[in-house]
């Protein structure tokens, strides 16, 4: 089964104000499209034409080395947004509970200190490319990746991640990425982390 792009799970204009509605129109009807479109392409004549995004991204070095670039690009694209757009949710922020606060508060000294090294990451970042919370199979840890990479790739679990490619935040906040990721807070959704923290 080629990969689609997953309906986005709330309208278009329900992240406003912190991502405007055109910002996410085009992030997801036509940028998550093109990786779509790519990957499919890529992986169309291989023996993972059928295969899950997760199980594609877990063996890009099996993957034919004519294709492996566009595939880990693209099938990386499909799933960083895949993840993406579960990760935020209208009426997100707030805060962590349970099992997942505690964690974060263990390994970052506290919330509002996660929050610092977190935005750090994303904000320090060169050029295109995610930051993350992973679970590394011992503990959290805050990583970036150039481009589409996803950690998954790097055998980490993904539990949070934004977007710090420029198509995600230029339109309404320019070159102002800092502010871009002060006001993504918001929009985290927080209960969808706990899940696949509980999952790990
Ligand atoms: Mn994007």
């Amino acid at each position: 089964m080629p990969f689609e792009v997953p309906p986005l799970p709330y309208p278009y204009d329900a992240l406003e104000p912190y991502i405007d509605k055109q910002t996410m129109e085009l992030h997801h009807d036509k940028h998550h499209q093109a990786y779509v479109d790519n990957a499919n392409a890529g992986l169309a004549n291989t023996s993972y034409a059928n295969a899950s995004v997760e199980e594609v991204l877990t063996n890009l070095d099996k993957i034919p080395e004519e294709v492996r670039m566009k595939v880990r690009n693209n099938a990386g694209g499909h799933y960083n947004h895949t993840l993406f757009w579960q990760m935020m949710k209208p009426g997100g922020g707030g805060e962590p509970s349970g099992a997942l606060a505690e964690a974060i508060n263990a390994t970052f000294g506290s919330f509002a200190q996660f929050k610092e090294q977190f935005k750090a990451a994303a904000v320090g970042h060169f050029g295109s490319g995610w930051a993350w919370l992973v679970h590394d199979g011992s503990g959290l840890k805050i990583v970036t990746t150039p481009n589409q990479d996803n950690p998954i790739s790097q055998g980490m679990t993904p539990l949070l991640g934004v977007d710090v490619w420029e198509h995600a935040y230029y339109l309404k906040y320019q070159n102002r990425r800092p502010e871009y990721v002060d006001n993504w807070w918001n929009t985290v959704n927080w209960e969808f982390v706990a899940q696949r923290f509980s999952a790990v």
